[in-house]
């Protein structure tokens, strides 16, 4: 083993975005490239020396070849210890568990999430933090920065280190732990759910399908519900990570998890359907025929959290991104503790976690997790909507249904708009932003608005503001569009709408999603002037 300094130059736009950096794969392969990056990184955090790291990924194209670099490069930068998963393998939640339970300085996480892997689809890599949790914006900059200056990185000479094997090696002066991906996240979620009163509720017949979309969740998926939960082999399907994700979108949402939404739709639906992403930390919930939204889904398991050990005494708060809809608010609110509205991402979560403020965080974008890790966890979801479906006896669709007549229902769907020409998307924002100011009192397709502005934040923790967080605009009524571009695309701009209207206690809780959502749909594309700007008001993606 023989230590080396291999001179680079600045590579351009790497700058990390909502989670992580995310390039096509090709990209990440030219020389150099993950290199700089995973140099600046160690830069930014003041160097590797001492430090001991968690490195794993959700097993799509060139995972195992990044890993190898990032470990050769972590002893290179002085590294004492990393802790990887079997293979290269760590669902996103189960590496911030790592990062925590071994009081590790930091991990790496490759994945591109739900973006499709191959060698011409996309990789990405994620810096998280001795919390566990994504790096804040003032260490993506530092990291950016860095990229912008570096003439140099650190590795070392030796033969590609063996993963498949559990256990510990040397190497110089770092020590390389191979660890299973899933006993220690299992251990975690046992701690905080009832096994048995799980275990009885598939006794008694209860049945489930988990899809893990070929990506990272399958062994996970396979381990908790089929072996330790005594759910039938085959609820799992979809349960080997492939490095293509079998050429799919490992994206949990009714488009691209389709064949678990025929199933639940069809006269075979089993009582619970639900799906992860790439990296495991997304969820897809649906009952027998009922898709509950993600923003629901975060409302509801706020509501029944405490039915589960782990939250039993009660939750701090609840935090949700700006675009998810204010159905968990409406639950903070009816227990008394307080609400919080982050920006876009799980990184803006991490201090009122740490701080105690929140004990429960959501995304509409299918993310939803609890201050047991720093990140949004799939797995986590479902297995709390098991353990509330144990306890309450009652089916998916009568736990929505009850919801909602308690607490009115939200109303919500995405409109995504891929590959626009991202000057095209730029104009159409900032077309959208020079008018916000005068568009209170008017009304677009006979909707008034009654508010209109731009979402900062103040983070209430460290005092730190994040500027230019999406375009918001409320309703008479209750309905509510928001206007963001997207942070984790590859190609071009995507362009996010998103909708929301509510309906109180009393209103009409059993319309069809579209229909409700008609009012505020042409309002929003009226407002924005998407025909004239981006050329279009016909989604790719509706969620
Ligand atoms: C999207 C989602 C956001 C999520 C992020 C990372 O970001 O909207 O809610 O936190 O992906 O999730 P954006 O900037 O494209 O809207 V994951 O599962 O892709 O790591
Ligand atoms: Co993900």
């Amino acid at each position: 083993m023989k230590f080396k300094t291999v001179k680079t130059a600045p590579i351009e736009g790497q700058m990390p975005g909502t989670s992580g950096l995310r390039k096509k794969t090709r990209v990440f392969m030219e020389p150099n490239y993950l290199e700089n990056f995973i140099q600046a990184t160690f830069d930014a955090i003041g160097g590797g020396a001492g430090k001991t790291f968690v490195v794993g990924g959700d097993g799509r194209y060139f995972n195992k070849d990044a890993i190898q670099v990032i470990l050769k490069m972590a002893a290179g930068n002085g590294a004492t210890k990393v802790i990887v998963g079997q293979n290269g393998i760590l669902s996103t939640p189960a590496a911030s568990h790592l990062i925590r339970l071994n009081k590790a300085d930091g991990g790496f996480i490759l994945s591109a999430s739900h973006n499709p892997g191959g060698i011409d689809e996309d990789f990405g890599v994620k810096f998280n933090a001795a919390n566990g949790g994504p790096a804040s914006e003032a260490l993506t900059a530092k990291v950016f920065e860095a990229t912008t200056t570096i003439s140099a990185f650190e590795t070392i000479d030796t033969d590609d280190i063996d993963l498949s094997r559990i256990g510990t090696t040397s190497h110089g002066n770092m020590t390389i732990q191979v660890v299973d991906p899933v006993s220690d996240y299992q251990a975690l979620m046992e701690s905080l759910f009832d096994f048995d009163a799980i275990r009885a509720l598939f006794v008694s017949g209860f049945t489930m399908r988990f899809d893990a979309m070929h990506a990272v969740t399958g062994p996970y998926g396979t381990a908790i519900l089929e072996n330790a939960l005594g759910a039938p082999a085959g609820t799992v399907t979809n349960g080997i990570p492939l490095e293509d994700f079998g050429k799919g979108h490992p994206d949990p949402n009714p488009i691209w998890a389709k064949e678990l939404m025929d199933v639940m739709t069809s006269d075979n639906a089993p009582d619970l359907g639900a799906a992860s992403d790439g990296d495991g930390d997304r969820n897809m919930i649906v009952g027998r025929g009922a898709y509950v939204t993600p923003s629901d889904s975060l409302a509801i398991l706020a509501a029944n959290a405490h039915l589960a050990p782990a939250y039993a005494a009660g939750l701090a708060g609840i935090a949700r991104s700006m675009p998810t809809s204010a159905a968990g608010d409406r639950v903070a609110q009816k227990l008394g503790i307080q609400a919080f509205e982050t920006p876009t991402g799980w990184k803006f979560f991490g201090n009122l976690l740490d701080a105690d403020k929140v004990t429960i965080c959501g995304e509409e974008s299918a993310g939803t997790g609890s201050n047991h890790v720093r990140e949004k966890d799939g797995l986590w979801a479902v297995l709390l909507w098991l353990n509330i479906l144990a306890v309450r006896k009652q089916s998916v669709s009568e736990i929505v249904a009850d919801h909602w007549k308690t607490f009115g229902r939200d109303y919500y769907s995405r409109f995504d708009f891929e590959a626009v020409a991202s000057d095209k998307a730029n104009d159409m924002m900032q077309n959208l932003r020079g008018r916000l100011d005068g568009l209170t009192g008017k009304s677009f397709a006979g909707l008034t608005v009654v508010s209109a502005d731009e979402f900062s934040y103040l983070d209430p923790v460290d005092g730190s503001v994040s500027n230019n967080q999406g375009l918001r605009i409320t309703f008479e009524g209750d309905g509510r569009a928001v206007f963001r571009l997207s942070g984790t695309g590859t190609q071009g701009a995507t362009v996010r709408l998103y909708l929301g209207q509510y309906s109180g206690q009393n209103g009409d809780i059993n319309q069809d999603t579209q229909t409700a959502l008609q009012n505020v749909r042409d309002a929003a594309f009226e407002i924005s002037e998407m025909q004239a700007t981006i050329g279009r008001v016909d989604p790719d993606v509706i969620t």
